[in-house]
């Protein structure tokens, strides 16, 4: 007999975690008005990417309206993304950046 009498003990099952996190892909899309070289200094300062691939990047926002610019668990495409609109709405552009699940 158990401490708090017979048949009291909690069978805890364990398993493997298996499950991985969803991951967001985070867009930017092109306008008229955000200076190329705001939407590069975006790149640059929240997606950590060099000069180069920023404007490689950029241009195909410019280009085709629209670009993946990362792929993040949510809570870290959330907070990209909340970033990348202050910044702009900050700065008084019109740049758009929006999340997507994968
Ligand atoms: N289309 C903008 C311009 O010609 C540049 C831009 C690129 C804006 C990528 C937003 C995203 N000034």
């Amino acid at each position: 007999k158990g401490p708090a009498g017979p048949g009291t003990d909690i069978a805890v099952k364990t398993r493997a975690q298996t499950k991985r996190p969803s991951l967001y892909k985070v867009l930017l899309l092109n306008d008229d008005y955000t200076p190329m070289e705001f939407v590069v200094y975006v790149l640059e300062r929240f997606f950590n990417m060099s000069t180069d691939s920023a404007y490689h990047v950029m241009m195909t926002v410019h280009t085709k309206g629209v670009a993946v610019v990362g792929v993040y668990p949510y809570e870290v495409a959330e907070t990209k993304v909340t970033q990348v609109m202050d910044c702009a709405r900050s700065n008084q552009h019109p740049l758009q950046c929006t999340m997507e699940k994968e």
